[in-house]
């Protein structure tokens, strides 16, 4: 059995800040986008990719066959899976806008691009205002809390119920919470841990609490769904001042200037082979002989001065590589079975790259690939230093290496 599946990462939001802006720049599909609250009724799911150098060109080989994803001068483009759902407002919980039911659709993200508008030119109910009149500070607030909710509403259902059935029959309390909560795919690990960190291992569940219900909520999505602050409408200036703001107030979350616009209008750009632009570059250059619209030039010229001389890029691209590597630890790895020719067996190079734990060992990984590959471990080889690596050693990023098995 193939076990392998790429992260899932939802991409949520107040309604009408960008959300599927953001998506569909990063998916190349066509969503609706338009500048009213709840646009998105029914979520969008697509394949966005993280960007790393392909280690085609260590090998100082010409090009790789990938067989999901692509490579596009040397820059290899590893797939993932995003979702774009409707659009929170405070009270959500509540049922006001469009509820936080519809979060259910999330209950297996891995992790959360929380798109904001940093221009503050939407309101808390996600209507037009002038820019800068909003605070998304308050949005990122707010947001959260209406997560931390919908988490709490998910663990407190049922939970009579679940505290007499614990306490009549002794079962171990931590893995009866554990099969409750296991819609939301976290692992056994980050349930104990949270539950020791604020002290309710011991606690009878029939004597939880709201606030209980609450903090476990809170400490369960800091744990298990972490998010990524995508500060969107960068190139608004009203957004420069708060994205200083949103850094000071929300130190230990990535907060990374975006303009989702901007990078949906270069990849349209580049598909209409008006421009060359390779996702997440600094830069991008109008093709010979073509003749741009005098509104093409403009918008090319505005994205050029407000986006890209100022952040250094879109942000689209660097979101999903934060995402992947500074907030869920991930590496991506390539195994092959020619460790010479980096190939499979039908002499394709390169052509799988696997997102995992970066300290993931290469037996695990192989549990990735195939049930049967892990159960017939051997070793893997490294094929840069062609060295053994046994069961206990560590995947590194870009690792490229074979599996030996007996199966
Ligand atoms: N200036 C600017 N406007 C943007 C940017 N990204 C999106 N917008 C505009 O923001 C508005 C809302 O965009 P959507 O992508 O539909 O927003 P959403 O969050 O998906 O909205 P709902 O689905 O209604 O919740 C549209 O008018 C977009 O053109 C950006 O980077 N800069
Ligand atoms: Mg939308």
């Amino acid at each position: 059995m193939v076990n392998y599946l790429p992260p899932l990462i939802g991409v949520i939001g107040k309604t009408n800040v960008g959300k599927s802006t953001f998506f569909s720049a990063a998916t190349m599909t066509t969503v609706e986008i338009s500048n009213r609250p709840f646009t998105t009724i029914k979520p969008n799911h697509g394949i966005g990719y993280v960007k790393i150098t392909c280690p085609h060109l260590d090998f100082g080989l010409e090009a790789c066959n990938p067989r999901t994803g692509y490579c596009q001068n040397g820059n290899r483009f590893v797939p993932i899976e995003l979702l774009d759902v409707a659009g929170l407002i405070p009270g959500a919980h509540m049922g006001r806008g469009l509820g936080n039911k519809f979060m259910d659709d999330l209950r297996k993200a891995d992790a959360f691009i929380l798109v904001i508008d940093a221009s503050g030119s939407t309101n808390e109910e996600g209507n037009p205002v002038p820019p800068g009149t909003y605070d998304p500070i308050e949005e990122v607030k707010q947001i959260i809390n209406e997560v931390d909710l919908w988490l709490a509403k998910i663990v407190s259902s049922d939970w009579q119920k679940f505290s007499v059935s614990v306490e009549t029959s002794r079962k171990n309390f931590v893995d009866a919470l554990y099969d409750k909560i296991s819609g939301l795919s976290i692992k056994r690990s980050h349930v104990i841990e949270v539950l020791e960190r604020i002290d309710l291992t011991n606690k009878r569940p029939s004597n939880w609490k709201e606030e209980d219900f609450y903090i476990f909520a809170k400490e369960l999505r800091k744990t298990a769904k972490p998010h990524i602050i995508a500060a969107n409408k960068a190139d608004l200036p009203t957004a420069y001042e708060n994205i200083e703001r949103l850094k000071k107030e929300f130190p230990e979350v990535p907060v990374v200037p975006v303009s989702s616009e901007s990078e949906l209008a270069l990849r349209k750009a580049a598909k209409m082979n008006l421009i060359d632009y390779i996702p997440g570059d600094s830069i991008f250059f109008i093709k010979e002989n073509v003749k741009l619209t005098p509104q093409q030039e403009v918008a090319l010229k505005y994205i050029e001065e407000k986006v890209l001389k100022r952040y250094g890029s879109t942000g689209v691209q660097k979101v999903i590589n934060s995402i992947i590597y500074d907030v869920l630890k991930k590496v991506v790895v390539f195994p092959v079975e020619d460790i010479n020719k980096l190939t499979d067996k039908n002499g394709n190079i390169l052509p799988d790259a696997l997102i995992v734990d970066h300290e993931a060992s290469p037996k695990v990984v192989a549990g990735l690939i195939h049930t049967e590959l892990e159960k017939g471990f051997q070793y893997a080889i490294d094929a840069r230093t062609k060295q053994k690596m046994g069961e206990g050693s560590r995947v590194y990023d870009r690792l490229v290496f074979k599996i030996v098995s007996t199966i």
